[in-house]
């Protein structure tokens, strides 16, 4: 028996040397000292031994299963290094590769032109307003002076939701509303966003556009005020040769009312394709606030006067950067867009 016990040793300790895997190494040990592995089948049959032969075949037995089962945990240990080991070779991440490349998007030009524009009045001391996109009638037309029916209506076609609310068609009701909230307080404010009108879609045409409002209201603000903040805008926007010029106009919210025009920066006024070889570009509308306007958002007109100015962002953006179609800057093309980066401006 102790033979046998011996022959079975070396067997295990052979097998449990060749196993290649931890499934090799589990199958030996369930084969030798599972429940029905020779080592149990040995310790079982211990009851049919003489018994003064008992007590030293059961250690030596021990024996052989612990030797066994420490030289199975070895190799189980060994197994589970070699497995991560190769794991972590295949899974090396080559920290050299250079990394894929992440495209950069750039401001769209329109913003930049916006942001521009309100750096320039924020650092004369305009505050930025906002007013909402769906408008009532009465803010968009009447508070401005344009009651239901007057014929002025028409220079701005409308999308009407319903009878008396709208899409607004200018910036120009922000106006109506700073007014009526600030309740005879001096105000200084632009207000860029979007306005909609049934314009139908050309080259310098669009049914949604941005405009940027002005209005500055106090004591004793002139109309000299308002040319020396729109000359030092288009100086700011278009270069300090920049001159403006300013021709008699008409809006139902200003009087007297203007547009402003700068001298030509392609040709510098003797005339090129730019300036329709006229030496100046329309820029802006503007005009002192009507005392009507004044009026109905509770200012009174002999202690108040006030400018305001409407400009559209997308024609200025145009001339700036010679765009010869306002639908660039909607259908978001990326050779389009992608010109404009950010060392551009
Ligand atoms: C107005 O909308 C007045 N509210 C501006 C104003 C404000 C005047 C305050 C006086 C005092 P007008 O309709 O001209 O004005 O539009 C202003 C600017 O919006 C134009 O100069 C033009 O640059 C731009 N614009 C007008 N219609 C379109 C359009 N369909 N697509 C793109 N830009 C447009």
């Amino acid at each position: 028996m102790e033979q046998q016990l011996e022959q079975l040793k070396q067997e295990a300790l052979q097998k449990i040397e060749t196993a290649a895997s931890v499934k090799e190494l589990n199958d030996v040990r369930v084969a030798y000292l599972g429940k029905k592995g020779p080592i149990t089948d040995l310790l079982k049959g211990m009851g049919k031994l003489p018994a003064e032969e008992r007590p030293k075949m059961g250690a030596l037995v021990n024996v052989v299963r612990e030797t066994v089962t420490t030289s199975l945990e070895e190799k189980m240990e060994l197994l589970e290094q070699q497995a991560v080991n190769e794991k972590l070779e295949k899974e090396t991440i080559d920290i050299s590769l250079p990394g894929r490349p992440v495209k950069l998007g750039n401001h769209h030009p329109l913003t930049r032109v916006v942001e521009e524009i309100e750096d320039f009045f924020i650092s004369m001391g305009y505050e930025v307003a906002e007013g909402p996109e769906v408008e009532q009638d009465y803010y968009n037309f009447e508070a401005l002076n344009l009651p239901k029916g007057h014929p002025a209506r028409d220079m701005q076609d409308s999308f009407y939701i319903t009878e008396d609310v709208l899409l607004r068609t200018h910036t120009s009701p922000v106006q109506a509303r700073t007014m009526a909230a600030k309740k005879g307080e001096p105000i200084k404010i632009i207000c860029p966003g979007k306005v909609y009108r049934r314009d139908s879609d050309d080259a310098t045409h669009s049914h949604q556009f941005t405009q940027i409002e002005g209005l500055v209201v106090g004591e004793d603000i002139r109309m000299s005020d308002l040319k020396g903040t729109l000359a030092l805008f288009a100086k700011k926007m278009f270069g300090e040769e920049r001159e403006i010029r300013l021709r008699p106009s008409f809006f139902p919210f200003t009087e007297p009312s203007v547009e402003m025009d700068i001298s030509c920066f392609k040709c510098g006024g003797s005339g090129c394709n730019v300036c329709k070889k006229t030496g100046w570009i329309e820029i802006l509308g503007a005009g002192m606030v009507h005392p009507n306007v004044l009026e109905m958002a509770g200012y009174d007109p002999s202690i108040f006067t006030g400018f305001a100015f409407g400009m559209g962002p997308e024609r200025i953006a145009m001339l700036k950067y010679g765009v010869e179609d306002i639908r660039h800057f909607f259908t978001n093309d990326m050779r389009f867009l992608s010109q404009f980066n950010r060392t551009e401006v």
